[in-house]
């Protein structure tokens, strides 16, 4: 079963040692450069044939109809329409806190630099399809681009041949419960291309975003530069830091429950502990055994990308989940907020005994697209920022600009470029007066 790693008295960078999965991202680049070049070149005739092939799926239109959105939300079971609109609540709220307020510096007498935050004009939001259905990343995806302010919004996710070729129909009637009703039964490299080249009826996009498989993370490589991405997501991962005060229970069916995810899902328990860690091992028996999806969570627990790593004491254990750098972190110690203040490197991190994962994957209120495979080490998950770019707006007056010119001329002179000096000596002069 889970296989336990012992990196008490090891010195050296713990990175070396720990679980991780390797995705050959790059490899999958080669497969998919041929399925963006065909939907670059033909549009929709070859999402049409590439769906075929890779869905099994025969489209006869690539775009969702606003009859097949309007009755996917009326057959939604009361229960889970509950919860989505609480989830978009929640999210909404969070998201709409982050937005950040344009700053204005005024640098000198009459020079102001603005910083504005201008959302990102069209974006594509990819829903992934598989083994299971994810309303929820509907809601993650689409609620910060709307808080951002972004104008047009599309969202893509694979055709499902039991739902007569459409995507999820829970898939759907989140999209129509957060009002957007451009969406496209569209997956694979072949979405990300659609949205970075246009194809038919779905004009090109600036940005897209939004967790998928592996061909999905290889086109937006790919197409990085011709498309704006948000970072790759990989398996999904849960590291859990916890001492002897962690209820071996919860840590297990936390570990359980980011495992149903996908057979190469990573969890990792790092632990001082060596009883919590038998505790555990216990309990995941019982439980791996119980789950719906006994086989998956087994297999993904059994892989290499999962352990249970044994560490001196917390602070060796917050150093080794640092240089994980989990996707998901939960602290479950004594001063579970004390060392979670201490993390530096996660995706999101998860304070306390009663803060787990599967919160934050739907209802927390915090964003659940989020670094994977270590990335969390320099970059953040999905938020509102995400959608937003930072513009600096430069206005400089005539005295201010006079003010400035010496300097101006001095370091173009330094790059041996002239000219630059010479764009502001044309209005105000060399600047002699700026030697202050
Ligand atoms: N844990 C996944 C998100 C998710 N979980 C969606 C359930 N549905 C990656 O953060
Ligand atoms: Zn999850």
């Amino acid at each position: 079963m889970i296989s336990r790693i012992d990196l008490r008295g090891s010195a050296g960078d713990p990175r070396e040692l720990l679980p991780r999965a390797d995705t050959d991202v790059s490899a999958a680049m080669e497969q998919v450069r041929s399925v963006c070049e065909d939907v670059r070149l033909r549009g929709t005739e070859a999402l049409v044939e590439l769906t075929e092939r890779f869905d099994g799926v025969r489209l006869t239109g690539v775009r969702v109809t606003r009859a097949e959105l309007d009755s996917a939300l009326a057959a939604l079971d009361p229960g889970v329409r509950a919860a989505l609109e609480e989830s978009i609540e929640r999210t909404r709220r969070v998201h709409a806190d982050q937005r950040r307020a344009d700053t204005t510096t005024s640098v000198v007498p009459g020079g102001t630099v603005t910083e504005r935050w201008v959302p990102v004009n069209r974006v594509g939001l990819y829903v992934p399809g598989g083994r299971a259905a994810y309303p929820s990343s509907v809601v993650m995806n689409v609620v910060p681009a709307q808080e951002a302010g972004v104008g047009s919004l599309a969202v893509t996710s694979p055709p499902r041949a039991e739902f007569g070729g459409l995507p999820h129909p829970v898939v759907l009637a989140a999209c129509a419960l957060l009002g957007v009703d451009e969406v496209y039964a569209v997956g694979g490299a072949q979405a990300v291309a659609m949205f970075a080249y246009g194809a038919g009826e779905c004009e090109r996009a600036d940005m897209v975003t939004g967790p998928g498989n592996i061909w999905v993370a290889a086109a937006k490589r790919l197409l990085k530069g011709v498309i704006g991405i948000d970072a790759e997501a990989g398996p999904t991962e849960i590291a859990v830091l916890a001492d002897d005060t962690a209820d071996p229970a919860y840590v297990a069916a936390d570990l359980v429950s980011q495992a149903e995810h996908d057979v190469v899902a990573a969890s990792v328990l790092v632990t001082p502990s060596e009883e919590l860690a038998g505790k555990v091992e216990a309990e995941l028996g019982a439980r791996v055994a119980a789950t719906r999806h006994s086989d998956r969570v087994a297999e993904a627990l059994g892989g290499p990308q999962s352990g249970i790593v044994l560490v001196e004491d917390i602070a060796h254990g917050l150093a080794v989940v640092d240089a994980y750098a989990a996707e998901h972190l939960e602290v479950m110690t004594a001063d579970s907020a004390g060392h979670a203040a201490a993390v530096r490197n996660a995706g999101a991190v998860f304070v306390g005994h009663y803060s787990p994962v599967s919160l934050g994957d739907y209802l927390a209120g915090s964003n659940h697209v989020l670094p994977t495979g270590g990335s969390a080490a320099h970059t953040a998950g999905l938020s509102v920022q995400t959608f937003l770019r930072g513009v600096h707006v430069v206005e400089y007056g005539r005295e201010a600009l006079a003010a400035s010119a010496a300097h101006v001329c001095a370091l173009a002179e330094a790059e041996d470029l002239p000219a630059h000096g010479e764009a502001v000596a044309v209005r105000v002069g060399a600047g002699q007066e700026a030697q202050t």
